[in-house]
């Protein structure tokens, strides 16, 4: 069950760094129902499916979409396999900061707040920055729903997203000397937007643990990248916050990565992209598809 990837279309975020590359091609388990295992979360799955959201393609397979995907924590070099590395990830308890610009700084326990919010299932196109894309169903609820609990100030601008630091518990993290924990960033009206949701599931289960558990942002108009996964800290910023991949490298990753065909990447043509598993080819689309929904947030400029 190896997904092929011709060589010329793989070029990884991770050239960013001088690290010699190789490929580290694994089985994809055959036992992918272990991988997601129990979980203490709050919420019912499935949530209620939105049915606003179609898709163009098909839904990607979910042994596809859980057996293949970037988690640097867990091995920058690998995209296949990860599972086996999340064995030590301890995903419960899990407390999320929100602090910065809000009424309220406060830790929150996750299984309480999640229980405040109705969970729901929405089909979204990802489009990760490497040209593979996917179409999954994702569990969870709007973003904003969560902003407008803990009522930012007026000073809040933008929200900074931060990922668990766990070196003892994410192997990867030794391994590239990157700028961890991994971190992003979304402006606030981005972070309203509708479409950008709060994920704690996949395929009617709860996360797995390669695929961001327990809790991550999902961004469908934006590079894969912008999709932080494990997240830990939710800080309201006055001022634009830093991202990992413009860190690493600023003239490829930029802040606003939304995803636009005419726009290459300095290494690579940006116009089409391979769903995983098939590898069939198609043209990308501006803003993956959901531009009804967000061109009205730019001018045009951002990238
Ligand atoms: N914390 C963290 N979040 C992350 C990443 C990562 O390495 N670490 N990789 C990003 C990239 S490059 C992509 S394409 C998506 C992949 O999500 P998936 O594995 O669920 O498909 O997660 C994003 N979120
Ligand atoms: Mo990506």
């Amino acid at each position: 069950m190896l997904i092929r990837r011709p060589k010329d279309w793989e070029m990884p975020e991770r050239e960013a760094t001088p690290e010699s590359v190789y490929y580290n091609r694994r089985q994809i388990l055959a036992a992918a129902g272990l991988l997601a295992g129990p979980s203490l979360l709050g919420g019912s799955y499935p949530g209620k499916k939105n049915e606003e959201f179609t898709l163009d393609r098909a839904v990607t397979p979910e042994w596809a979409a859980t057996g293949y995907n970037n988690y640097y924590e867990f091995d920058p070099y690998a995209k296949e396999g990860l599972a086996n590395l999340t064995s030590k990830f301890m995903i419960s308890p899990w407390m999320i900061s929100v602090q910065g610009q809000v009424k309220e700084s406060k830790q929150y326990d996750l299984d309480d707040l999640l229980k405040k919010f109705q969970f729901e299932e929405r089909l979204y196109r990802f489009r990760c920055v490497e040209r593979w894309a996917m179409a999954v169903p994702w569990t969870g609820f709007p973003l904003s729903e969560l902003i407008k609990m803990v009522e930012p100030k007026p000073a809040a601008k933008y929200i900074r997203f931060v990922t668990a630091n766990r070196p003892k518990e994410m192997p990867g993290m030794a391994k590239a000397p990157y700028p961890w924990p991994y971190f992003e960033g979304l402006r606030m009206d981005e972070a309203m937007n509708p479409l950008t949701m709060v994920v704690t599931g996949l395929y009617g289960k709860p996360l797995p643990k390669q695929n961001g558990a327990p809790v991550r942002i999902v961004v469908p108009w934006k590079y894969g990248y912008k999709s932080i996964k494990s997240v830990v800290t939710m800080d309201f910023t006055s001022n634009e916050p830093p991202t990992f991949w413009n860190r690493l490298i600023s003239n490829e990753y930029g802040f606003y990565s939304n995803v636009e065909p005419k726009k290459a990447h300095p290494r690579w043509s940006q116009a089409q992209e391979q769903l995983i598993p098939t590898m069939e080819r198609r043209p990308t689309l501006q803003y993956n598809g959901y531009e009804k929904y967000v061109a009205g947030m730019y001018n045009g400029k951002e990238f």
